[in-house]
């Protein structure tokens, strides 16, 4: 008996029955920070095959830090709705609520790992796919590759609908926006809390046809401002993207 063959064979085949069955589906969701999880988690739930890719080993984003690494997080009242509906434990402070940072991105990654998503971590998308004025999928690439500045041409996922929800860069946009010069990116305002939190959820569009973007990329590209350390506006922001991309999916 091999074990050490079987064992390799297992995470091969395993891996690569993933990957065959990830290349043609309804959603994927580029970025996995608490806007893009909480999306992609009620897709995949809803029963829409979707795939989060995330370039980054350790999905969460944002999340774990909280503020400058104090891994606290914060949200208020018309947010707290959503947190009950994950199952997050939170304490009232003044007109804040506080929680754990570790156990906001544990709660949605358990979500989504347990929904039936398909999660590639460790692989970035490094364009979009584009045919008759729709966006069609994404080119994906391994994260190492990128970092080792190898050439290594890529391949492609197919979908019905992509949801940009990469933060502050708002990378998927910008590969779009190279091309298609209708597209204009205002960049990211500054800090204004109240104004940045109710705006991420405004700014959650469909920037192009099949192209959904959300979370803090939602307004890095309306020129609104950021909102510092507080969750509430970014999951109110993955809900409003599995909103739209539900519809978009259905109209297809
Ligand atoms: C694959 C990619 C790619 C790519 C990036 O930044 P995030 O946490 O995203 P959001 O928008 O859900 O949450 C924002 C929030 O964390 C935050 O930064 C706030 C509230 N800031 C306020 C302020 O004032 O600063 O996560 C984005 C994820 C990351 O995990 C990246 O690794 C990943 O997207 N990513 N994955 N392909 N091209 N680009």
């Amino acid at each position: 008996m091999n074990l050490e063959k079987k064992i390799s064979e297992a995470i091969i085949d395993e891996y690569f029955k993933i990957l065959k069955n990830s290349l043609e589906v309804d959603a994927v969701v580029v970025g996995g920070g608490p806007s893009g999880l909480y999306a992609a988690y009620r897709l995949a739930k809803d029963g829409y095959k979707t795939v989060l890719l995330d370039r980054r080993l350790s999905l969460g984003g944002g999340i774990w830090a909280g503020g400058m690494m104090f891994n606290v997080i914060t949200f208020t009242e018309k947010s707290k709705e959503i947190f009950d509906e994950i199952g997050l434990k939170y304490e009232k402070r003044g007109e804040l609520y506080v929680a754990s940072a570790v156990e906001l991105a544990g709660v949605l990654i358990y979500n989504l790992a347990k929904s039936g998503a398909t999660i590639l971590n460790g692989i970035f998308a490094e364009d979009v796919v584009v045919k008759d004025n729709k966006v069609k999928g994404v080119v994906i690439n391994w994260s190492t590759v990128q970092i080792a500045n190898l050439m290594v041409d890529p391949l492609v996922i197919s979908a019905k609908v992509v949801i940009d929800a990469t933060g502050h860069p708002a990378e998927v946009v910008h590969h779009l926006a190279k091309r298609e010069k209708e597209i204009i990116i205002a960049g990211e305002g500054p800090m204004h809390v109240e104004v940045g939190d109710v705006a991420t959820v405004t700014n959650t569009k469909e920037m192009y046809p099949g192209l959904v973007v959300c979370g803090m990329a939602a307004n890095a590209v309306s020129g609104a401002p950021r909102m510092g350390p507080t969750f509430g506006g970014m999951l109110l922001s993955g809900k409003k993207a599995y909103e739209i991309a539900k519809e978009r999916i259905e109209s297809i």
